[in-house]
């Protein structure tokens, strides 16, 4: 472990800076919020702020759409600000990672303005352009260049009624797609990554980066039944030219660069034997990748078919992702992030066992090999929010969906409670610094609204609380920093059929760990070697102990450890 890459035993925090904390009253959270607030940050002892996007934005997608790389959002603040950000964390021994969001651009972004003003422009090929299908006019049903599905609904094309040509949008029409295929596009992206190391940020979280390479034919997709458009993920999903587009990158921005940075690819729908591939360090692609495996396990054809989570299920594929990158590669581990529903809400009990089961699912997290994250509010265990119509929603991607759902004639109903459980707003409510008014979060009138249950749920009430969440996750964090067999041992799963415990050994030289979490509301007992029941117990979230030997009380979480 001597030598290991420094991230392997650090913990990032993710910021999602439109929610954090609104410095200038104006609803919008902000770069002086955050700066003002990193003192939580150390507080809890994380190694790395992830950043959100800030930079230039309509904010069609919250700041996924951006219109200047190298600006700062009027928004967000400025880019003295965001040197500010960068001194602030480097003076108290952390470090910054930004968001680099480059599979798409905004289509205020100048690239694209250009691009659209004429099928003849130098940068038109800058993204992806296409006539209506053969025989057919533009704006006809059917006539756009293939039948692929947009992730925030409707088709992935939109036509430019000046050219009559369609262009690729896998997101919003806002965010069309870049065209990787063109080394003009590849350069400039490489040029604005060095432009911010040489501002000295330490690495970038890389937005969707395992779709920006497309089979250029751009075939037609399959279709599975979600509708009149078709899954076209088998053109752009890890496409023919990603692993090439990773390591130029790699080359153009950090080769013979000073310093200690970290990358993490973002990759929806990326396997395990891929994500072996993208992280293995002889490689240089990316240190790690954000796989999504686990967070489709309660999901059915679409994420807005919600089921009811196996526990056994849950093992298997986390087991899968530990062993698959035990020997080369290196995982990362979330359950949170700003497009999933808040952890505690999904996967635990957000009613009489919120601080039990919000401790327990974390525990058993951050005892993984693995790098973990924590998204804000994560560490105070902050709940889905009480939406009580779609008006309290704001993000698109549940907007296009509750359109498109409730046109198509589905139960306006069915459809709230989906968006309700899986939608992404669920996530962006203000974090929860105190009980006042606005949970310490604005001044002025927020964005979107505090959840009301921020009286009892919020940094100020668990700061001094040795039983809070809050401390839990800091103790958590400390763990990993001080006791090398958390970031470094290896790791064996045990009770795969369990649907109620969930059981894991770690390892290193002759020290061996034992995780326990009891992943339910009802007792339970941990069928392992009984020779454990008496070792010593170095975390765990019972303050006035749980179960005896190997009992485990409801959601009851414990970390034992021998020599
Ligand atoms: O949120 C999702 C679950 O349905 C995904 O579709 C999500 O859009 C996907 O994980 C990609 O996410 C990233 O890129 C999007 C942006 O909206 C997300 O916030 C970002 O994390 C487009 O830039």
């Amino acid at each position: 472990s001597g030598d290991a890459p420094w991230w392997r035993s650090a913990v990032v925090y993710q910021v999602y800076p439109r929610s954090f904390a609104d410095a200038d009253g104006d609803g919008v959270g902000d770069l002086r919020g955050v700066l003002q607030r990193l003192d939580h940050l150390a507080d809890l002892g994380v190694d790395v702020l992830w950043l959100s996007p800030v930079y230039r934005t309509p904010q069609d997608d919250n700041g996924y759409d951006i219109s200047d790389y190298q600006d700062v959002d009027p928004a967000f603040g400025t880019l003295a600000d965001l040197d500010a950000l960068v001194e602030g964390l480097h003076a108290r021994g952390m470090r910054l990672l930004m968001d680099l969001v480059v599979n798409h651009t905004s289509d205020e972004h100048p690239w694209f303005v250009e691009s659209r003003s004429s099928p003849v422009s130098p940068k038109r090929d800058w993204y992806w352009w296409r006539p209506p299908r053969e025989g057919m006019a533009p704006g006809d049903p059917g006539a756009e260049p293939t039948d692929w599905r947009s992730f925030f609904s409707g088709s992935a094309w939109q036509l430019d009624e000046a050219s009559g040509e369609y262009y690729l949008h896998l997101f919003s029409r806002k965010q069309p797609d870049l065209n990787w295929e063109n080394p003009e596009v590849r350069a400039a992206v490489h040029a604005m990554m060095r432009w911010w190391l040489d501002r000295g940020v330490d690495g970038f979280r890389m937005d969707v980066i395992n779709l920006i390479s497309k089979d250029p034919a751009l075939p037609d997709g399959v279709p599975d039944g979600r509708g009149r458009w078709s899954d076209g993920s088998a053109a752009y999903v890890c496409g023919p030219r990603i692993h090439e587009f990773l390591q130029e990158m790699h080359r153009e921005v950090f080769a013979g660069r000073e310093g200690a940075f970290l990358t993490v690819g973002e990759m929806p729908g990326v396997t395990v034997e891929e994500a072996r591939l993208f992280t293995d360090p002889a490689r240089r692609e990316v240190d790690m990748v954000f796989q999504f495996e686990h967070v489709g396990l309660d999901q059915g054809a679409s994420k807005w078919d919600v089921r009811p989570l196996r526990l056994t299920d849950l093992k298997a594929s986390f087991g899968r992702w530990q062993a698959g990158l035990a020997a080369t590669g290196w995982n990362s581990l979330y359950t949170s992030n700003h497009d999933q529903p808040r952890v505690v809400s999904r996967w635990g009990d957000d009613g009489r066992w919120r601080r039990e089961s919000a401790t327990a699912i974390a525990t058993v997290l951050h005892l993984h090999r693995g790098t973990p994250y924590v998204y804000q509010g994560e560490e105070i265990a902050m709940a889905n929010a009480p939406f009580a119509s779609v008006d309290d929603l704001r993000d698109i991607e549940s907007l296009n969906h509750w359109r498109e759902a409730v046109e198509h004639g589905d139960d306006p109903e069915r459809v709230m409670a989906s968006l309700r459980a899986m939608g992404r707003d669920n996530a962006r409510t203000p974090m929860q610094w105190d009980a006042s008014p606005q949970a310490g979060f604005t001044a002025g009138e927020p964005w979107i609204a505090v959840n009301p249950d921020h009286a009892e749920w919020n940094v100020a009430a668990q700061r001094d609380d040795p039983h809070s969440v809050l401390a839990h996750y800091r103790r958590l964090v400390a763990l990993r920093h001080e006791d090398p067999v958390v970031a470094h041992g290896d790791f064996t799963m045990l009770l795969p059929h369990d649907e109620q415990v969930y059981a894991f050994t770690r390892r290193l030289g002759d020290v061996e760990l034992l995780v326990l979490g009891n992943l339910s509301g009802e007792p339970a007992v941990a069928g392992v070697d009984a020779s454990w029941a008496g070792a010593d117990v170095v975390l765990g979230n019972y303050p006035a102990g749980g179960g005896q030997g190997l009992a485990l009380a409801p959601w009851e979480a414990r970390v034992h450890r021998r020599t």
